[in-house]
């Protein structure tokens, strides 16, 4: 049977209404910039892709080579296609407007450009996640003004998002509002193929991924939900649990779409917004799991409904198998 490319998808996307040729050549053009990166991370150390740039970004992390890399391939890439008013980043403390040279759209883009930057030097699989918002339209029609406030709209106002995972294959997921389909990257053709389409994730699991040796620092529910969940079958649960932690959340969160699981990076008493960014990792991921059939709480609130007041905000990330977040944020509510 003739595999579907990425490309044919969205022009069925597009022919059905669900997305305009704009947002549809937005999305090509990301993933094609994740195919370069991809290219970058598989060639590691040889191509002197390892080590860090020397600098500090906004979030005050050290910045790696391939973070820098990343970052300047996605705005290369996205800028002179005129369907972009700007773009912001992890690595960039300012949005990035669209140069003068070239026509702007109706879109805002937002990206990570390198999750899980801890694993680049260990060769442990790292990724790309993206999210797109419409450009609120100024009160004379007009497009808005490239700032800070324009991106700060909820989740729930995402038209598409979703992630490369660069690992043993390089992966795109994506959701454009109608379910959660993957794609795998044939490195023969060097295209984008379907081969996960219409993505389930199952309401049960049996596997959560947590960061355990924040366990002395987390909140009384979270404690609680970990500690059932190690007391296997003989405790309140009845049965056992696996663990996973990768500490990249494209790789924890493709397995939870794969398989089901709850990923959580709660608040804590160090971390006591949470650890990840609200915009361009929490958003985007909460998007792409609600079109699977999970759910993405803040511990309380739903991650999309959440009402963002700065661009690189911090929040507390629950997410997965539905009947575990759920679970999660019961847990929460009784606190
Ligand atoms: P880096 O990009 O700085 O490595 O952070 C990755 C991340 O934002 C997310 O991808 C992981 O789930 C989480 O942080 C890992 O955090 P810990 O290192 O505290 O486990």
């Amino acid at each position: 049977m003739r595999r579907v490319t990425l490309t044919q998808f969205l022009i069925q996307r597009q022919q059905a209404g669900k997305i305009n040729a704009d947002l549809r050549l937005l999305i090509e053009t990301v993933a094609r910039a994740c195919k370069a990166i991809s290219t970058r991370v598989n060639k590691g150390a040889l191509a002197d892709g390892h080590g860090t740039v020397g600098t500090q970004n906004v979030q005050g992390e050290v910045v790696q080579k391939l973070d820098a890399l990343s970052n300047e391939i996605l705005l290369e890439a996205n800028e002179w296609g005129g369907n972009l008013a700007a773009l912001a980043s992890e690595e960039m403390e300012n949005p990035h407007p669209i140069p003068t040279r070239f026509p702007k759209g109706e879109y805002l883009l937002l990206f990570d450009p390198l999750d899980g930057s801890s694993n680049i030097d260990v060769n442990i699989s790292v990724g790309t996640i993206f999210s797109v918002l419409r450009c609120p339209k100024a009160a004379s029609g007009e497009l808005c003004e490239a700032n800070e406030a324009a991106f700060l709209q909820p989740g729930n106002k995402q038209v598409a998002a979703g992630f490369a995972v660069y690992g043993p294959t390089t992966v795109f997921a994506l959701t454009v509002g109608d379910g959660a389909h993957g794609f795998t990257l044939d490195r023969e053709t060097y295209t984008f193929v379907l081969t996960h389409p219409e993505i389930r994730i199952p309401a049960d699991t049996a596997e959560f991924a947590i960061n355990v040796s924040n366990q002395r620092r987390w909140e009384a529910p979270v404690r609680r939900y970990i500690e059932e969940c190690l007391a296997g079958q003989d405790g309140p649960r009845g049965k056992d649990f696996n663990m996973r932690w990768v500490a990249s959340m494209v790789a924890d969160v493709f397995r939870v779409l794969s398989r089901g699981g709850i990923f959580m990076y709660p608040r804590d008493a160090k971390n006591t917004d949470g650890r990840l960014r609200l915009m361009y990792e929490a958003n985007p991921m909460a998007f792409i799991v609600e079109q699977a059939g999970g759910a993405a709480t803040d511990g309380s609130t739903r991650i999309l409904d959440l009402e963002p007041n700065a661009l690189h905000q911090r929040v507390a990330v629950i997410l997965g198998s539905k009947n575990e977040v759920e679970r999660v944020t019961a847990y929460h509510k009784k606190k």
